[in-house]
């Protein structure tokens, strides 16, 4: 690797993290919902409470954590306080939210009504300054509680449509989401409800829902602090496999995209092979990204390291070149097909490495640019 692409790639690892913000999620709930039990069971034992920032409201406080490095700042919610002073609670909420990235409420899932927590969303999304852009995330948490009560006996499949052969555990769950998914819809206006059932007591093996919640934590936070959350929520960790699924679906998402951004960077002007430099950052980026969602942390040294042992899937000349070669096109300039299908077996290459489950073989990657050389270009084409 010459001193050049290394070069280049230290700078897109710099301008990558420089963008990147650390995570803020604003946690709302009554008292002894299990908020707290939440947050450990997102983040696991590594996380370390370094300090307690006044926030910028009487009640509410900002945690501030450390994990692996990274920086989480968590705005918990005091219990909801006397009767008759909802509305400037509510004020404050809309005043957290503002700089919150996500806006997360616990519910006891034994409960009834939640007025109190409508009463507080309801004012909150009714103010004018309350983005409207947040969806809200709700736990259904101590699921365990729900009847019968006796039964703990996971994984509950509680988001296929109701079937006759459901247990009465599941039936309850079921019903309950579509309940609280109507009772804040009636309060919170235009924005989305998304309500997951979970587990959150420490208590070894009894967890249940967290993984859903982290990703679904992932899928609303700003792109800025996603993949630092991703990193430090570890989500691939104790994942079932349908969220691991998931978190497949969105390292393609990643994937398609760089190479979308990949050919429009070469769009205007097909660029000189040896100038294959202008795609490093988009694909740094890419390759960073995907180990976050993979539980992968990135820094300068380590994504040399990636890129040398991704060897033949990477930015370097000879992939381009090789890429080049394999590819019926001119081949003196890299036209944005070009550039499009080769982010994306770099991209499949770095999955699968982050996944691992090993390098693909020059074969295997053959197959997959190929495949999106052809796929791009026949999209033009048409
Ligand atoms: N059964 C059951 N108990 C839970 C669950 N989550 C938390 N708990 C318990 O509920 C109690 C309160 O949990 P916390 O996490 O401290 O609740 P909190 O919302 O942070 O409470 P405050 O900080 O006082 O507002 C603790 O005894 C937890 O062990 C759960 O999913 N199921
Ligand atoms: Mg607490």
């Amino acid at each position: 690797m010459t001193e050049k692409i290394r070069q280049a790639i230290k700078e897109a690892v710099g301008r990558f993290e420089d963008e990147e913000e650390d995570p803020r999620i604003l946690v709302l709930g009554a008292t002894g919902v299990g908020k707290s039990s939440l947050v450990n069971a997102i983040f696991g034992e590594r996380l370390q409470k370094v300090n307690t920032i006044q926030s910028t409201t009487r009640d509410f406080s900002t945690h501030e954590y450390k994990i692996d490095g990274t920086k989480i700042l968590i705005t918990d919610s005091p219990g909801y306080g006397e009767v008759g002073y909802d509305e400037q609670y509510s004020r404050q909420v809309v005043t957290e939210a503002e700089t919150a990235h996500a806006v997360t409420l616990v519910l006891k899932a034994d409960e009834k009504g939640y007025e109190r927590d409508r009463r507080i969303i309801g004012s909150t999304s009714k103010d004018p300054d309350f983005s409207l852009e947040k969806p809200l995330l709700i736990a259904l948490n101590q699921i365990d509680k729900m009847k019968p009560s006796r039964e703990w006996n996971p994984p509950y499949e509680w988001e296929a449509p109701p079937r006759d052969d459901d247990s009465e555990k599941v039936r309850n769950i079921k019903e309950k989401v579509a309940l609280v998914k109507d009772q804040f819809k009636t309060v919170i206006g235009r924005r989305e409800t998304i309500v997951i059932p979970t587990m959150s007591d420490e208590e070894e093996g009894r967890i249940f829902g967290v993984d859903k919640f982290k990703l679904k934590l992932l899928q609303i936070l700003p792109e800025t602090s996603r993949y630092r959350f991703a990193r430090s929520a570890k989500l691939a960790e104790k994942a079932s496999k349908e969220v691991l699924e998931q978190l497949d679906k969105e390292a393609d998402k990643i994937i398609t995209a760089a190479a979308t951004a990949a050919g429009t960077a070469v769009f205007t002007n097909p660029v000189p092979v040896s100038d294959f430099l202008i795609l490093v950052p988009i694909q740094i980026g890419m390759v960073i990204k995907l180990g976050a969602i993979y539980g992968e942390t990135i820094d300068k040294k380590s994504a040399i390291e990636i890129v040398t042992t991704l060897g033949a899937g990477v930015a370097t000349r000879v992939i381009f070149q090789t890429v080049v070669s394999w590819l019926p096109v001119i081949k003196n300039a890299l036209g944005p097909p070009v550039a499009s299908a080769a982010t994306y077996g770099i991209g499949k290459a770095a999955k699968k490495y982050f996944k691992g489950q090993g390098v693909p073989t020059e074969e295997e990657l053959k197959a997959e640019v190929e495949g999106e050389f052809n796929r791009r270009r026949d999209k033009r084409g048409a």
